[in-house]
């Protein structure tokens, strides 16, 4: 059976991505509509082989399509995706928009597929902001064999992040410093080359940014659990693709290293890098660049903290930060449901 599909963004830095992910997994897709705004439409991308025109979102009859991928901003995703499921077409979306919406779930398909269900409701299954995703991919298998009190999170997040504009800020101050030019800063608040910025997203009126926010949300949400606490601290770094993050957790009942990396070694869409030798953990630029699992290394026992364990997590925040998530979700929708 095949499923005639939209993706709406199908332009930006996800969007892109979701074809090339919905490509190489072999989804059925029937017939694609790729979606944009007005600028984009009547523009061609590629799709396995062909050239596919871009309809724009505005005018687009989302009856033709049994499910859409989501991801031009929370913004527009606001306005269509209720239209869209009010047409009769899943929507996964990937924006903030409707994560925090009691009867919409927030899925992460490693973590709680089993949510995955409640899209009957409203129509909609909202995909996690990606430095939730690859932390809760990381501790889930953790938190099944011994439980998790308390999350403190320091996370190095890569502008691929913020859109392809980021992207672009990025290469273009670079490139100016190289040559002795001045830089000119557009969408961060500071200059992001050869820098570490401690702002993502706006600052919310307890002095957390929504980024780390997002984090605490997310995590009660997705891992049903109201009491596990989390304390974050959300940095931009210089890296265009992956996001790193140290994850220090106190755990219900003690665990070692050792047990740990057992358990993490042989869990779904993880792959663990420890070796205690020079570069015998993950990077986001040499490993997760552009592949789909999350990467755990750096597993120690907390030497301050009895039932304290330390994590260093790497993935690729557009794919299993976005685009993978995103297909994962509609792989488990079309198994079970569609
Ligand atoms: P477009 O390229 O036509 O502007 P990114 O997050 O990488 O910047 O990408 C944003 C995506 O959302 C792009 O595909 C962009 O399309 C799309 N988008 C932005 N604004 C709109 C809009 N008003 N209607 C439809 N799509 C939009
Ligand atoms: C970032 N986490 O790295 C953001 C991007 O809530 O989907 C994703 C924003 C979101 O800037």
């Amino acid at each position: 059976k095949k499923y005639d599909i939209a993706v709406v963004g199908a332009t930006g830095a996800v969007g892109e991505t979701i074809l090339k992910v919905l490509e190489e997994r072999d989804f059925p897709v029937g017939k694609l509509y790729p979606l944009a705004s007005s600028r984009s439409a009547g523009k061609k991308l590629e799709f396995r082989g062909g050239w596919v025109e871009i309809e724009d979102l505005a005018t687009f009859d989302f009856s033709k399509v049994q499910i859409g991928l989501f991801s031009p901003g929370a913004s527009i995703s606001r306005e269509y995706a209720p239209k869209a499921a009010a047409a009769g077409c899943v929507v996964v979306d990937n924006t903030s928009e409707f994560r925090y919406v009691d009867d919409i779930p927030l899925v992460v398909p490693e973590v709680n597929p089993q949510a995955v269900a409640g899209y009957k409701t409203r129509g909609i299954i909202a995909n996690p902001n990606c430095s939730t995703i690859q932390m809760l991919v990381a501790l889930k298998p953790i938190y099944d064999a011994v439980g998790i009190e308390r999350i403190n999170v320091a996370t190095y997040q890569a502008v691929s992040g913020s859109g392809k504009e980021a992207i672009e800020e990025l290469a273009t101050q670079t490139a100016n410093l190289l040559n002795l030019k001045p830089v000119e800063v557009n969408v961060y608040p500071k200059q992001i080359a050869f820098n570490c910025i401690p702002q993502i997203d706006v600052f919310q009126e307890n002095g957390y940014t929504k980024e780390e926010m997002k984090m605490v949300w997310e995590t009660k949400k997705i891992m049903g659990d109201d009491s596990i606490l989390v304390n974050p601290t959300a940095v931009r770094v210089p890296v265009f693709y992956g996001h790193s993050e140290a994850v220090h957790i106190e755990t219900k009942e003690k665990i070692t290293a050792e047990k740990a990396k057992e358990i993490l070694g042989k869990a779904d869409g993880i792959v663990l890098i420890d070796e205690h030798v020079d570069g015998g953990y993950p990077t986001a630029v040499t490993d997760a660049a552009d592949t789909n699992p999350v990467y755990v290394g750096r597993v120690r026992e907390d030497i301050s903290c009895e039932k304290g364990l330390n994590l260093w997590v790497v993935a690729d925040n557009v794919r299993k930060g976005a685009a993978t998530n995103t297909v994962q979700i509609a792989e488990l929708l079309i198994k079970d449901y569609l």
